[in-house]
């Protein structure tokens, strides 16, 4: 590895829209390339050549991944790393990174946020004041739901979901979950299915990953064992809900309420979600202020850093455990 005035002679691939504390530590400490999307097409034959690393927000495929002969790394900014074909990285030999606990709170701080937005439905409440129907029309209605008497179901108790599980705590509400392993040690009700807690509750809170094994798991069998008073927050991935499903129970009252803020297709959302009027939606906020940003795109570059200088990642996801930096 040569240095020259600080900066590492490796080829760092930025696709599309990032993170600008994020890109300009890797235009310091790298060979910055810029491409307009993560598509094999746009791949020179001089990035071919020379591009060692990835760092990008966005979904890397399979064929990305193989139009850069080169690569050794992809560093993904998030903790959710579910557009990023981390299996065929593995075969590949190529390391994966992502950027968990540096957003934990902030993640678990928004789903409380958007739970009691969606109960007590605070957003309505404030465009009453502003629009003026306060002085015109007198006091708001009174929420038909709360949080009182609620019992709260998490799908995904992992670092976000055991965050989660803490606030949830301090309201004083029964909390249950369901993975697809018991944690150890963990005193909240665990259920082996995700049918089973939703019986059991009637707030559901999804902060599981995306992918296939959960594609759709919140579908309407789902929503109707949560049950006519019930409400679902999502804040893991849009991937995870049948949304026609959702819209559905929204609109007949097979549940009551729901809160989300992420989407199977993001930016678009679904026009029966826009015009449900028991929906609240969030633009995939959950982790989005200035302070957590940067503490992830500091610990995405770190990963770059780490690779290229002492050949070790910081955090690798799980499929990628085993690939070794080439010496
Ligand atoms: P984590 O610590 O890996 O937790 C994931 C949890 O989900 C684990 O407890 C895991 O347990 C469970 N799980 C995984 N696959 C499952 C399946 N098929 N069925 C049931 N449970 C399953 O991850 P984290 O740091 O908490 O982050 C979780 C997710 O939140 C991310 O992957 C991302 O999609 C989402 N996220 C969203 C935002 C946002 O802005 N909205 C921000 C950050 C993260 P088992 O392995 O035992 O099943
Ligand atoms: C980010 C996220 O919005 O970390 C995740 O999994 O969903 C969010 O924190 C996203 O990763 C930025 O592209």
């Amino acid at each position: 590895m040569t240095r020259a005035e600080g900066k590492l002679s490796v080829a760092i691939l930025v696709p599309g829209d990032f993170n600008d504390h994020a890109v300009g530590r890797i235009d310091k400490a790298f060979k910055l390339v810029r491409i307009e999307r993560a598509d094999p097409a746009l791949v020179t034959d001089e990035m071919r050549a020379t591009v060692r690393g990835i760092a990008s927000y966005a979904g890397i495929s399979a064929a990305m991944i193989d139009a850069l002969p080169n690569l050794e790394i992809i560093a993904s900014f998030g903790v959710g790393y579910d557009s990023v074909d981390a299996n065929h990285a593995a075969k590949r030999g190529v390391m994966v990174t992502n950027t968990p606990d540096v957003l934990t709170e902030e993640v678990a701080d928004t789903a409380i946020g958007l739970l009691i937005n969606t109960v007590r439905e605070l957003y309505a409440a404030e465009k009453w004041l502003r629009d003026g129907d306060w002085v015109e029309k007198g006091n708001y209605r009174l929420s038909r739901l709360t949080l009182r008497g609620r019992s709260v179901g998490i799908f995904g108790m992992g670092r976000i979901g055991r965050a989660v599980a803490r606030r949830i705590e301090a309201f004083g509400l029964p909390i249950a979950y369901h993975n697809r392993r018991k944690v150890e040690g963990l005193a909240y009700e665990y259920h082996a299915t995700l049918k089973g807690l939703a019986e059991a509750v009637d707030t559901l809170i999804c902060i599981a990953p995306g992918g296939a094994s959960t594609e759709k798991a919140i579908n309407a069998e789902v929503l109707s064992a949560l049950g006519s008073n019930g409400v679902l927050v999502n804040i893991g991935r849009g991937s995870t809900v049948d949304e026609a499903a959702l819209a559905g129970a929204l609109k007949s009252g097979a549940i009551a309420a729901a809160g989300l803020d992420v989407f199977a297709d993001e930016p678009k959302v679904p026009q029966s979600l826009l015009d449900a009027p028991n929906a609240s939606l969030l633009p995939h906020v959950g982790s989005a202020s200035v302070h957590t940003r940067r503490a992830m795109a500091d610990l995405c570059v770190d990963n770059l850093v780490a690779w290229f200088t002492e050949r070790r990642p910081l955090t690798p996801v799980p499929e990628t455990l085993n690939v070794k930096a080439h010496s």
